[in-house]
């Protein structure tokens, strides 16, 4: 199978509960290489864009509020099959229903907290990527 990339964040939940490096472990453990990554606090314009898809539901100002209440960490996961593994590893979107050692059982409170985003498909991933990365930023093996 071809090499795929996926877009993931870690969100304000996850980075103040300081578990930046033990998620990256469960990436690299995997087998998904980081080719980009970095740190900020997204503006109240990044985070509706980025959701902009949610726009309309009940959640979004909810949504919005959490995404920009604190830094963020995100990346870009390069490897086989990266976003159904990535899925995989971060597990349902509501922890309560996220099997045991995904990062969302392990790191997650609540469907609103839920520490981890990841793309749900490689049409989503593209836009998602370019949405906060140049192609320049991007050091994978498929460039
Ligand atoms: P995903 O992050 O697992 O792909 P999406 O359905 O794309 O889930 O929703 C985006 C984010 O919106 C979720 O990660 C979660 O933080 C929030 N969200 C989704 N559904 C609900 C809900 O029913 N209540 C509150 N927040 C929600």
């Amino acid at each position: 199978m071809a090499l795929e990339r996926t877009f993931s964040i870690i969100k304000p939940d996850a980075v103040a509960k300081n578990v930046i490096g033990a998620i990256y472990n469960r990436f690299e453990s995997a087998g998904l290489r980081i080719v980009a990554a970095k740190m900020l606090h997204l503006s109240r314009e990044q985070a509706e864009g980025f959701y902009g898809e949610h726009k309309e539901r009940p959640f979004f100002n909810a949504l919005v509020s959490f995404m920009t209440s604190g830094p963020v960490m995100i990346q870009v996961l390069e490897g086989e099959d990266a976003v159904r593994k990535n899925r995989e590893i971060m597990g349902a979107t509501n922890p309560k229903d996220a099997t045991a050692g995904t990062l969302r059982a392990d790191y997650a409170a609540s469907i609103d907290e839920n520490a981890v985003h990841g793309s749900d498909a490689a049409a989503s991933a593209a836009r998602e990527i370019a949405f906060f990365f140049s192609d320049a930023e991007l050091c994978g093996r498929t460039r």
